[in-house]
C-alpha cells in the first residue's frame, strides 16, 4: 500500500469522513461523485478518510440521540462497495485507514459499540469475507497530500513528523509490541490514527513537513457538520454520529491554492450531502421550521 496518497493540482477533490458501515450514506457519497464526474468532465477524486465500517447493532426503540439518523451497520457490504468503485474508477476513489480498519490488519482493536468490535465484525462475516476485507483494508493510505494545500489523516495532525518520508516508513503491523495498546503511544501512527485534536503548535508543524497549509479530518464528531480550528484545521462529519440536515463533505479545486480553512466556504467547499434537508446555515434548501 501507498502510505502517502499525493493528489494532482487539477481537478476536483471530494471528501467523504466516518461512514462507519452507513450504506446510505456511502451511497449517497457515490451518487454526488458520479454527479461531479460528468459535471467536471471525468476530473474528479473520491477520497474516504477512514472509519468506513464498525457501526451500532441497536434497535430504532433502543436509538439513543446522540448518535444522529438511525442506521443499521453494513461495514462488510460498504467495504465491498468501496472496492468495487475503486475498481470501475482506476485511480480516482481512495481511503485512508482508520482507527476502525486498523484493528483488522495488526492495531488496538476498538470497543465503540461492542466488546471487541474487529472480533464482532470478523464473526459476522466469516473467514472468507474476512480476509477479503483485510485485502481491502491493506489498500488503504495513512494519509494524502495535495499541491491545493490540504492534507488529509483521519486523526488530527498532532504527530511529529519532520517530512513525508515519516508517514511513508511508518510501520502498522503492530508487530514489534507486547501488545496492540502500545500503539498508541507511538509519535506517528498512534497520533495519525487516534487524535482528538492537535495544537496550533502540532499542526503547524504537521503541514509544514507536508508543505501544507490546512489539515482536513473526521475521526471525532461534530454535531453541526464541522468545526474550524484556527486557520490550519477542519474538522468534517458526513456521516456517523449526525442528523441528515447537518451531515456535509468538502468539495475542493485541486487546482487552487488554500491559504487556510478561512478560504473554505459553506455552499461551495462545504457541501451538505443532503441539500434538501440541510438548513441554509449550511448551504441547504430546507425551509426553517
Ligand atoms: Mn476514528
Amino acid at each position: 500500500m501507498a502510505r502517502v496518497i499525493r493528489f494532482p493540482d487539477k481537478g476536483r477533490l471530494l471528501v467523504c469522513t466516518d461512514l462507519q458501515g452507513c450504506m446510505r450514506d456511502y451511497l449517497r457519497m457515490v451518487e454526488v461523485f458520479e454527479q461531479a464526474l460528468l459535471e467536471y468532465g471525468g476530473d474528479v477524486h473520491l477520497i474516504f478518510t477512514g472509519d468506513l465500517i464498525h457501526g451500532p447493532h441497536i434497535e430504532p426503540e433502543d436509538w439513543p440521540d446522540f448518535l444522529g439518523e438511525y442506521y443499521r451497520d453494513a461495514s462488510g457490504e460498504v467495504m465491498i462497495a468501496y472496492s468495487q468503485l475503486a475498481a470501475q474508477y482506476p485511480g480516482r476513489v481512495h481511503a485512508l485507514l482508520g482507527n476502525h480498519e486498523h484493528g483488522h490488519v495488526g492495531g488496538p482493536h476498538t470497543a465503540k459499540f461492542a466488546a471487541d468490535e474487529v472480533a464482532l465484525l470478523e464473526h459476522i462475516l466469516g473467514p472468507t469475507a474476512t480476509a477479503r476485507m483485510r485485502g481491502i483494508i491493506h489498500t488503504f493510505a495513512l494519509a494524502a497530500v495535495s499541491k491545493c494545500g490540504a492534507a488529509f489523516t483521519h486523526g488530527a495532525p498532532a504527530a511529529v513528523i519532520e517530512s513525508i518520508a515519516d508517514l511513508e516508513g511508518a510501520d502498522l503491523s503492530g508487530a514489534g509490541f507486547s501488545s496492540p495498546l502500545d500503539l498508541l503511544d507511538t509519535p506517528i501512527v498512534g497520533k495519525v490514527l487516534w487524535a482528538r485534536s492537535a495544537t496550533e503548535f502540532e499542526a503547524k508543524r504537521f503541514l509544514r513537513a507536508l508543505n501544507c497549509t490546512m489539515s482536513v479530518y473526521g475521526h471525532d464528531v461534530i454535531p453541526e457538520g464541522f468545526e474550524k480550528i484556527g486557520d490550519e484545521q477542519i474538522i468534517v462529519s458526513t456521516s456517523f454520529g449526525l442528523f441528515d440536515q447537518n451531515k456535509v463533505f468538502l468539495n475542493l479545486d485541486l487546482a487552487a491554492k488554500y491559504r487556510g480553512v478561512r478560504d473554505l466556504r459553506i455552499g461551495h467547499e462545504i457541501v451538505p450531502l443532503y441539500p434538501d434537508k440541510a438548513p441554509a446555515r449550511l448551504g441547504g434548501r430546507a425551509k426553517a421550521s
